[in-house]
This record gives C-alpha cells, structure tokens and sequence, in this order.
C-alpha cells in the first residue's frame, strides 16, 4: 500500500473516500501547525535538514531522505499492512477476529490508552524544544530534529485514531493533546517523565535510551491490541522509535568513549580533572542514567494494576511479543511480588499473573536496557579502568506503584528518609552536575567537528559521510 503524497495530509488509509474525516483532520491540521511553531524546535524554521520521510509502510525502502525545512515535513496518517484473518492473540477472547471498529463497552478504556499514548509524543518535543542551540554537531543536530518531526507523526498518528473512531469526544481529546505542556503547573502532561525538563545533550540521550524505549514496549504491547487499527498504527511507529534508541543508544556510547580518551590522556579517573579537561566523568554520567531509568520505570503503572488484568483479559493491551508467551491466557497463574513491609521490611506477595503485567512488561524493559549498560561497559573495561556502570534497582526512586515514595538506596535496600537524602548527591545528579554539564554544551557547528564532550559517530547518516553538512543553517 503506498502513500498517497498528493494530498494535503499524506496518507494510506484512503483518507479522501471518507470527506467527514478528512474535514475534521484538515481542521486539525493548522492547530498542529501552530503548536509546531509555538511549541516545536525552537528557531531553525527556515533551516534545510537532511530527513527521511516515510513513503511507504512495507520493510524494505520505506524512507527517502532529502533536504527538507521542518514546517514543510509531510506528517501524515500510515498504518502497517493489513495482515488477514488476523486474531486476537490473548485475553479471554483469544481466537476471536480481531475488531475494525471499537467495541462500544471498551470505548473508554481504548480512548484513555490512546490519549495517554497521544499526550507523551508531543510532550517529548517540547520538552527538547532548546536543545538545538547547543547541539554538539550537525549530525547530531540532525538526529534531533528527526526524532521531533517523528513524535510530531506519533501525534498525527493517536490523532487519526481518535477523529476516526471516537467521534466528538475524540475530537476534543486530539484539541487537548495541544493543549496541554510538558511542565506546564495548570495543564501538564499525564505521564510524569514528560514534564522533566531536557535541558543538556547528556539528558537527551538519555531520554532517548531509557524513555523511548519506554515507547518501545508499549508500543509492542498495543501492536497486540484486537482493535486492529490501533494495533497497525502502533506496528509501523515501531520502525521509526527503533532510530531513536539507536540516537541515545550510541549518543551515550559516544559520551563514555569521550570521556574514556580524556581520562586516558590525562591518566587519571579523578572526576575534576575530568571535567578540567572539558570531558563528562562517569560518575556523573552513571548519575544521569539513575535519574532517567527510574524516571521511565514508572511510566509502566504500579506492579499490582487491575487495569492491566482488564486490559489484557478483554484484548485491548497484551504483552510485548506476546507470541513469544507459552500461555496466552495467564489465567491460573502467578507472579511473586516484592513489595515493602512495615518500617524496613520486604515481604513477597503472590498476585495473580493477570494483574502482573506491567510488572511483566516492567522486567522485559529491564533486560532490553541493560543490553546497552553491558556494552558501554565494555568499552570501559577494555580503557583499563575499573569503574562499571550499572542500572539501579527497579525499587530506587520511584513514584508510582508498591515502591512509590519508599526511600531505598540504588541498590534496593531500604534505608531511611534521611539516608537517602543524604546519598542523594551520590545517586542523582546534583545542581553542580547539571550545571558542569550545561557548560560544556557549547554548540559546534562546522560539518563533521564534535563538541569536546563527544566522540564522532562510527558513521553518518544513509551512508553519508559523518562530514555531510547534515543541517543549512541560515
Ligand atoms: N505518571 O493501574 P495503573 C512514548 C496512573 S512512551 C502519572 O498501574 P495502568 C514516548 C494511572 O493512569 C510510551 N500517572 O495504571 C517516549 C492510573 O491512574 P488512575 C507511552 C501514572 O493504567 C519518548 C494510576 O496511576 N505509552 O511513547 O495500568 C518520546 C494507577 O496505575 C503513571 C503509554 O503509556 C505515571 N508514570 O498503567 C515520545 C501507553 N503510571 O486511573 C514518546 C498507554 C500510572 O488511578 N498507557 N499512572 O487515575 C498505558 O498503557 C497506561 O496508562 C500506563 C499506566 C502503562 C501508563
Ligand atoms: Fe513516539
Ligand atoms: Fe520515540
């Protein structure tokens, strides 16, 4: 199925047969233009960047890259193939057809999952909204900027979704997706990682590692959903967020073999002389990353979550890979919870599987983040130097769930309100650090230099040269 780019909103979903929805989409269509110029990258309007623009949903040769200025990217409607005789995979209804429409008595359910969904692609982009002044190179520049017009499509993408089969209510929902800020203290947005301010490089990349991978697992366990538009909707925003882990994935890497070359050239790990040499210590770094995995941890739900049992028994949300599951019932089945008990205690509590699965989906997420952890320690190991890096304990930090607010040092352990204060500047990073790390982000832009803090990419973009003028700065 091909995309049909003569129209005003691009897309694959034969958006012109229905008029009623492509009206109430083009009405949408300048709100969105707006919030992308109040609330999108700021500046670089004018600016030609090096993008690729879907042009089609099939695996291979879905991109074309060319210069593109951001207001003119063609954000449009595209859904994964349609796959036939295609079956609920899960639930109570495993084996039934999937639905083309959605089911009246799980309207809210599916409306509150996709607003959600909706309301974090947004978020993201102003929450980076600054980032381009400080870039440390146009590669880098780059990537931002197409990472900002992808969630800005994972928005068009929920806002589809919500015109096409939600009626009025979806309309004003899709209104409020714009309405609402990242930080904002009257109108935030829901889900507390996007209302952390992404003020430096370092925190980006950590976003992008951590936090889109959040949107990874999500995204693969509403691929699983019997409302099948949602379910291809969702399956084609995969292929793009497999980029943007890619950006923090080797952003970070990139960060750590920086700082690894500095240390080896001054010979010493001691975190001023570090930083004196204009390179982010690993201690800092470590700091971030305990911020931000924990920070993302929460946008799971709590452990224990009748929401998720009712989810996955009706098929409105399954498992990531739920193919990959033995049993796609769970029913009869439990999962041993450690939850925490009286001042200092922990105690393990046997929960039916069912209203396990953010829990599940929690720890799949776990194993996926730490594949990068090991190998940036790796490098490391192989600089001579002994420090590792590690992921906090999924009880460190948290805010939501049975851990919320029970103060435990990066480890797990309990400890007391005042021990974690004080381990605090330990654990996450400081006033002082945010503000090293803010001064190092000086903005380099002669094609092909890094900034002092980063190491060059392995390669560049489409098999460009890292040196390719990636963004025209007017
Ligand atoms: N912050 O029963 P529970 C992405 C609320 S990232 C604030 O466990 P449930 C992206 C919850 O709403 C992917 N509140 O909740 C990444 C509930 O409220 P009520 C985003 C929270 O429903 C980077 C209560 O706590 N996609 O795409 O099982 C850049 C009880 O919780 C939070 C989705 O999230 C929180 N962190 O699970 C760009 C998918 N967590 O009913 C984009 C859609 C929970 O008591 N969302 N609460 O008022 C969902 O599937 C579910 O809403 C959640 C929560 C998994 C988030
Ligand atoms: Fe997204
Ligand atoms: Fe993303």
């Amino acid at each position: 199925m091909s995309i049909d780019y003569s129209e005003r909103i691009p897309n694959n979903v034969e958006l012109a047969t229905n008029r009623t929805l492509q009206r109430a989409l083009e009405h949408w269509q300048p709100h969105f233009l707006d919030w992308w110029g109040e609330m999108g990258p700021s500046d670089f309007r004018l600016d030609d960047v090096y993008l690729r623009t879907a042009v089609g949903v099939d695996a291979k040769g879905w991109a074309s890259y060319g210069m593109v200025k951001m207001p003119d990217y063609r954000w449009g409607i595209f859904l994964a193939e349609e796959e036939k005789e295609r079956k609920i995979g899960f639930g109570d209804l495993e084996g039934e057809p999937v639905w083309q429409q959605v089911p009246g008595e799980l309207r809210s359910a599916f409306l509150r999952l996709i607003v959600t969904q909706g309301d974090t692609e947004p978020a993201s982009v102003e929450q980076q909204r600054l980032l381009g002044h400080s870039a440390p190179s146009l590669y880098d520049l780059r990537n931002l900027f197409q990472i900002n017009v992808e969630e800005g499509r994972h928005l068009w993408a929920m806002v589809y979704l919500l015109h096409a089969y939600f009626g009025r209510n979806g309309r004003e929902e899709a209104e409020g997706l714009l309405m609402r800020h990242s930080g904002d203290i009257d109108k935030p947005r829901i889900l507390g990682t996007f209302n952390e301010p992404i003020n430096d490089w370092l925190s980006f990349f950590m976003f992008t590692y951590f936090t889109d991978r959040d949107g990874k697992f999500q995204l693969k366990s509403l691929a699983e959903s019997g409302f099948d538009p949602l379910a291809r909707t969702c399956r084609f925003m995969l292929t793009e967020e497999a980029h943007h882990m890619f950006v923090g994935d080797t952003g970070v890497g990139r960060v750590i073999r920086r700082t690894l070359e500095v240390m080896r050239e001054i010979d010493s790990d001691s975190p001023l002389a570090i930083r004196n040499a204009g390179a982010i210590d690993l201690p800092t770094i470590q700091r971030y990353m305990n911020f931000w995995f924990s920070s993302a941890l929460d946008l799971f739900g709590a452990e224990a979550s009748s929401n998720a049992a009712t989810y996955f028994a009706q098929g409105i949300k399954g498992r990531p890979d739920e193919a990959s599951f033995a049993n796609h019932q769970a029913l009869d089945e439990f999962y041993e919870l450690d939850i925490p008990k009286g001042e200092d205690g922990i105690e393990t509590s046997s929960i039916a599987m069912r209203n396990a699965m953010n829990q599940v989906t929690r720890e799949a997420y776990v194993r996926d983040c730490q594949i990068g952890v090991t190998r940036w320690n790796r490098l490391i190991e192989r600089a001579g130097f002994d420090l590792r890096l590690s992921l906090p304990s999924i009880r460190f930090r948290r805010t939501i769930g049975a851990w919320a607010h029970v103060p435990t040092d990066p480890e797990g352990k309990r400890i007391s309100a005042a021990a974690f204060d004080a381990g605090a500047k330990h654990w996450l990073p400081s006033d002082d650090d945010r503000s090293f790390v803010g001064s190092v982000m000086q903005r380099v832009i002669e094609p092909g230099k890094m900034a002092g803090w980063i190491a060059p990419p392995e390669r560049g973009v489409n098999s460009l040269p890292v040196e390719y003028s990636y963004v025209l700065l007017h």
